[in-house]
């Protein structure tokens, strides 16, 4: 009777070359409302609730601080996300004839 030898974890084993792949978390970045002095307050409150999906009272204290302090950041998100949400306000401020700009910025990584 012939007694198969049990293998040796070793013998399947390939050996690469050790690498070190960093791997880059993906960056996140802010949509930054713009005050102006033209964009209705109303027209504001109602693309950060539709655009950005918060809520009524939400809307209005964001456009309330770019209204006071000239910015304020709508949200963060992935930048493929972020990018669409400004192409999304642009569109609609200029559809509806208003200036209403938004910025992106890139988020300070900790
Ligand atoms: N300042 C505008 C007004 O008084 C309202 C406004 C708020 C416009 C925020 C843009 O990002 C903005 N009609």
């Amino acid at each position: 009777m012939t007694t198969k030898k049990s293998k040796e974890p070793q013998d399947d084993v390939l050996l690469l070359e050790k690498q070190k792949i960093k791997l880059k978390k993906p960056g996140r970045y802010k949509v930054i409302l713009i005050n102006d002095d033209f964009t209705p307050q109303e027209f504001v409150t109602w693309v950060l609730a539709n655009v950005f999906r918060k809520t009524i009272e939400e809307s209005r204290q964001i456009m309330w601080t770019a209204h006071t302090t000239g910015t304020a950041v709508c949200g963060v998100y992935p930048l493929d996300i972020a990018r669409t949400k400004v192409e999304e306000v642009h569109r609609l401020a200029d559809e509806a004839g208003h200036p209403l700009q938004c910025q992106l910025a890139k988020e300070e990584e900790e």
